[in-house]
């Protein structure tokens, strides 16, 4: 059955959140529901064929994409006398991991061992999904993996984003020639122009968990050549003492300048699932006790709304019971009035005499 298409008059804009590869981003409802979901407006106007190809592969790709660890494509809309294409996703109330890595920062302290195995094991789910084979010909490589582009949904769950750049990999196709991606998370072999495959993906994801934890990157520098030197022979510093060695020994297995030395995703999720066994709800909360920030605010704001709620319903409650009282006073009145004026048949009249 075909579905309607969705209009932009179904939704409202709520606010501009930033702006990524192709555009700008914002928070828009639903009016039908008041569901939130965001928009990223991409402007193909002077866009070549190619350009525009690239981008109906994009959001079909997006559209392909229904991981509980991705963000999730909902619709798009066509908006032809602006040339501006609307892409609809899920919205992630908790923002994104470059977010927390700032916050944290600034507090000076850093995020709990037990939530950085949870990103990780999130994180190798999608990677999974991305990497698996569709119809036996494509398969995805993320190639932008970095804090920016990993989100928290509400209840804390790790949603992988922005395929802007990730392309439809066929077999023996080398996009080595292709520069894009976060110097800082940049693979040995991705500066040395050597195959980009998914062990590439794999060593972005050791910067990404080393970061979380030491809240800046494995490998920094000035410039791009030091940078590449830097990278190239592999040296790091351990990640703080607070995080176990085996988060550690995991990085560094990720770390491997040689792609071949990095572990498969399977062998990655054997060793990664030992750590994160704690029963779901346990852990968010006490990862939910350690959050502070935004987070936290959120639930107090959402604990805020539910008593503003419950205050409503008291209220609707009391006014429902002084309206049973009324009415049932007023019946009581009336019984007795009709009672006065009722003539039972069989009673007889009253006569003034
Ligand atoms: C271009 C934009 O892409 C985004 C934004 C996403 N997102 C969903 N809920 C959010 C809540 C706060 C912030 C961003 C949120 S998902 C997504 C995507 N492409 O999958 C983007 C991408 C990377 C970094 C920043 C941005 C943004 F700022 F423009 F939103």
């Amino acid at each position: 059955m075909p579905k309607t298409t969705a209009k932009l008059e179904d939704f409202e804009v709520l606010v501009t959140i930033g702006s990524g590869t192709y555009g700008t981003c914002k928070k828009i409802r639903r009016k039908a529901d008041s569901k939130v979901f965001v928009w990223k407006e991409v402007d193909y106007h002077g866009m070549t064929e190619k350009e525009k190809q690239l981008l109906v592969q994009e959001v079909n790709l997006l559209r392909e994409l229904r991981h509980p660890n991705i963000v999730r494509y909902h619709d798009r809309i066509i908006d032809r006398t602006h040339s501006t294409l609307f892409i609809i996703m899920e919205y992630c109330e908790g923002g994104s991991l470059a977010d927390l890595i700032a916050r944290k920062r600034k507090e000076k302290t850093y995020i709990e061992d037990a939530f950085v195995w949870q990103v990780f094991h999130q994180i190798l789910l999608a990677l999974e999904d991305c990497h698996r084979k569709r119809e036996g010909v494509h398969k995805i490589l993320h190639r932008d993996l970095k804090p920016a582009n990993v989100f928290l949904d509400k209840d804390l769950n790790v949603k992988l984003g922005d395929f802007g750049l990730a392309r439809i990999l066929h077999h023996n196709f080398s996009l080595a020639k292709t520069f894009v991606g976060s110097p800082y998370y940049m693979s040995p072999e991705q500066f040395t122009e050597e195959l980009y495959d998914e062990k590439s993906d794999l060593w972005s994801l050791g910067c990404l968990v080393y970061e979380l934890c030491a809240l800046s990157p494995p490998f920094t520098a000035p410039n791009q050549r030091v940078l590449a030197t830097r990278v190239r022979d592999g040296q790091f510093r351990r990640i703080p003492h607070t995080f176990s060695s085996e988060l550690q020994s995991v990085i560094a297995d990720l770390l491997q300048t040689k792609p071949s030395r990095r572990p498969s995703i399977r062998e990655l999720l054997e060793s990664v699932s030992q750590h994160t066994t704690l029963s779901p709800t346990v852990q968010r909360q006490t990862i939910l006790a350690n959050l502070t920030g935004k987070c936290e605010r959120k639930l107090i704001q959402r604990e805020d709304i539910v008593r503003e709620k419950e205050k409503a319903l008291a209220e609707r409650e009391r006014r429902l019971i002084a309206r049973e009282k009324a009415l049932a006073e007023k019946e009581r009145l009336f019984h007795k009035d009709t009672h006065v004026y009722r003539r039972s048949p069989l009673e007889p009249m009253e006569t003034n005499s």
